[in-house]
């Protein structure tokens, strides 16, 4: 992590009770929520007010993270959202490198006087926090927040419930620990957390184990049907109407990974996934090793993230925007077929 933070005034901020906010990412995911709430459960030990706001609402596979009932979601319970910005004198940012990734939320935080703290291992993080820890070799912004809370000394009070919400963000953002992200310290941290008292077959049950009928024929749809290769340059991708996605009585979060399935056939390496909803096209890119796809998303697709996982929007019909993806492929040619 960044070497430039004064440890003890850090210290010293954490020293007598804060009210405090943690914040995270649109449509959190996995390492959103378990990086979150995680330090919310630590620093509630720590007999701080902790609160935690997401700018969306997240997938009810996360709803069992211990803390999720002192999870506020910003576009529905606004006005107590900012109340709580208005209050709080410490505020974090989890999962994010940019005020622009939280939406509305981000308004609330440029206005506030409280102190910054930013936790993230995406790219090019923002000037606005007060102390920022920052690293993009992380496995997962919830491996940071087991590193910021032995760096505060309390390494002791990592218990199963922080340990709990720590692993999800860990398993989850590492494809259990198979992306290249995931190191040898993951898996020490990992073994400390499970000497903390995780159940790691049980918490991988909660997260994974837990699709809707509607869920696994959607995925059993797109891979028989929907799936298209363009071979040439090792790529493949998904694209799906909202009309498809009705059919399947889609929810938030219900196409998470389905993007990761076209890199496992042999020789692909580049996949993508494009789902129509609220009156725009999302993007999640997916590559294997030099294809740079943050490089990509943010090029082409209004979006960015990491070199192997990225993510975009496009206003564009699905069709038109299935078709430039197929012919930005030439463009990358000589990385694809390498
Ligand atoms: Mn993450």
């Amino acid at each position: 992590m960044s070497s430039s933070i004064d440890l003890n005034s850090l210290k010293n901020l954490f020293s007598s009770p804060k009210k405090i906010v943690i914040t995270t990412h649109k449509n959190p995911d996995g390492d959103a929520m378990g990086s979150s709430l995680g330090l919310y459960n630590y620093l509630i030990l720590r007999g701080h007010t902790v609160n935690v706001i997401t700018p969306n609402s997240y997938p009810q596979f996360l709803h069992w993270i211990p803390g999720n009932e002192k999870v506020t979601v910003f576009n529905k319970h606004t006005d107590k959202a900012k109340k709580l910005f208005e209050e709080a004198e410490i505020i974090f940012s989890l999962d994010y490198n940019n005020l622009s990734r939280i939406e509305d939320a981000g308004k609330e935080i440029e206005k506030s006087k409280a102190v910054k703290i930013m936790i993230d291992h995406h790219i090019e993080p923002a000037s606005y926090p007060d102390y920022t820890f920052s690293d993009t070799h992380k496995s997962s912004t919830s491996e940071m927040v087991y590193v910021f809370i032995v760096l505060l000394g309390d390494k002791n009070l990592i218990n199963n419930t922080i340990g709990e919400c720590l692993y999800t963000g860990i398993v989850t953002d590492t494809g259990s620990f198979r992306f290249p992200s995931t190191q040898s310290s993951t898996h020490k941290i990992v073994a400390e957390l499970i000497e903390a008292g995780v159940n790691h077959a049980v918490v991988y049950n909660r997260i994974f184990n837990t699709y809707t009928e509607d869920r696994l024929r959607l995925l059993g749809y797109c891979l028989f049907e929907k799936l298209k290769f363009i071979k040439e340059y090792k790529a493949g991708y998904i694209a799906l109407s909202k009309e498809e996605l009705k059919r399947f009585n889609f929810q938030a979060g219900d196409t998470e990974g389905f993007v990761n399935y076209t890199l496992s056939v042999a020789g692909i390496r580049l996949a993508a996934l494009f789902t129509e909803q609220e009156g725009i096209i999302r993007i999640s890119l997916r590559s294997e090793g030099d294809i740079d796809v943050n490089k990509m998303a943010r090029t082409h697709f209004n979006g960015g993230g990491h070199a192997n996982a990225a993510g975009g929007r496009s206003d564009d019909s699905l069709e038109i925007t299935t078709k430039r993806f197929e012919e930005i492929l030439p463009l990358y040619k000589d990385i694809l077929t390498k």
